[in-house]
């Protein structure tokens, strides 16, 4: 049965890493080509509905990490903490799996991305899990550690702002259209990417729980995938809408 290798999650943790920061070369300067920032528009081949995409794409991190830890036997009872922190993982990819795709209503995806994307989340739950349920050891008292408090408390607060932003953006459209309006309300009054502040919140809040290197690894890929993808969100609307909101930021609420 399988044993933890500390080796195998530092490889892991640090092409994790690495990834991110080719992410954020690459995408700096020119957005990932999905959503508003497809340049070709109506090519219908090598597209597939949102919905069949984001739920493809998204379920490996649910069902890797869950089976890890159905799966694992003996079964690990102890600690607590370790269980926790993966079905606060699984948690969010719940609610990203079987959850968001029924509701969206966002244009095709491209498969090419919809690829990689499946394939990240594989990789990306893999290694959540395998460290949580194989390596990780919390003192019984984890659960009351300042770490495991103030990051549980982030992350639900960041998962809050991800799954609200998410609503008010679906809420822009009716079933069908594919048109872009300004966002408004919540933390959209703030910050053009409200729903990708949210995410990044969640995650480092993750990673302060769980004080592991393979989340703070992921904490840090959220933030060069989705943090230039809100930067380039904001450029898009100050281009599009002469009456987009002066005092409105990218990412950070006041701050950039
Ligand atoms: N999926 C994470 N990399 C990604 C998909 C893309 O969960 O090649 C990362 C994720 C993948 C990426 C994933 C991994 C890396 C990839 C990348 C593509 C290239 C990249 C594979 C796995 C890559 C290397 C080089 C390393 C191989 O029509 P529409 O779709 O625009 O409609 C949108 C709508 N909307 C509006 N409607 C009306 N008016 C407006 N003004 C509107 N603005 C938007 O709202 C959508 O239906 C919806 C949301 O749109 P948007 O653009 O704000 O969010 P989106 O980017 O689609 O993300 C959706 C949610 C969001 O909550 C976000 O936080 C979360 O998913 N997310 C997304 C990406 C990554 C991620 C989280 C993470 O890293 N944790």
């Amino acid at each position: 049965s399988m044993q933890c290798f500390p080796s195998l999650v530092l490889a892991l943790s640090s092409l994790l890493g690495a990834l991110a920061l080719l992410q954020l070369s690459l995408y700096l300067r020119v957005p990932s080509r999905y959503g508003k920032h497809e340049e070709r528009l109506c090519r219908p081949r090598g597209r597939l509905p949102a919905r069949c995409a984001w739920f493809l794409q998204e379920l490996p991190s649910f069902l890797v990490p869950a089976l890890l830890l159905a799966l694992r036997s003996p079964p690990r009872l102890e600690p607590l903490g370790c269980r926790l922190l993966c079905c606060l993982f699984c948690w969010h990819y719940f609610y990203r799996t079987f959850i968001y795709p029924f509701f969206t209503r966002g244009r095709p995806f491209p498969l090419q991305l919809l690829f990689f994307g499946t394939l990240f989340c594989i990789y990306n739950g893999f290694l959540q899990g395998y460290y949580l349920i194989y390596c990780a050891e919390y003192p019984n008292d984890w659960c009351t550690d300042i770490r495991f408090t103030s990051g549980l408390l982030l992350f639900l607060l960041g998962m809050g702002i991800n799954i609200h932003s998410d609503l008010l953006l679906r809420q822009l459209r009716k079933p069908g259209e594919i048109t872009y309006k300004i966002p408004q309300g919540g933390l959209f009054t703030y910050v053009s990417g409200a729903n990708y502040f949210g995410e990044i919140v969640e995650w480092f809040g993750f990673a302060i729980a769980t004080w592991s290197l393979p989340a703070f690894a992921f904490a840090f890929f959220t933030l060069c995938c989705i943090g230039p993808r809100a930067y380039h969100h904001h450029r898009y609307y100050l281009k599009t809408f002469t009456d987009y909101p002066k005092s409105r930021k990218a990412l950070i609420p006041f701050v950039f």
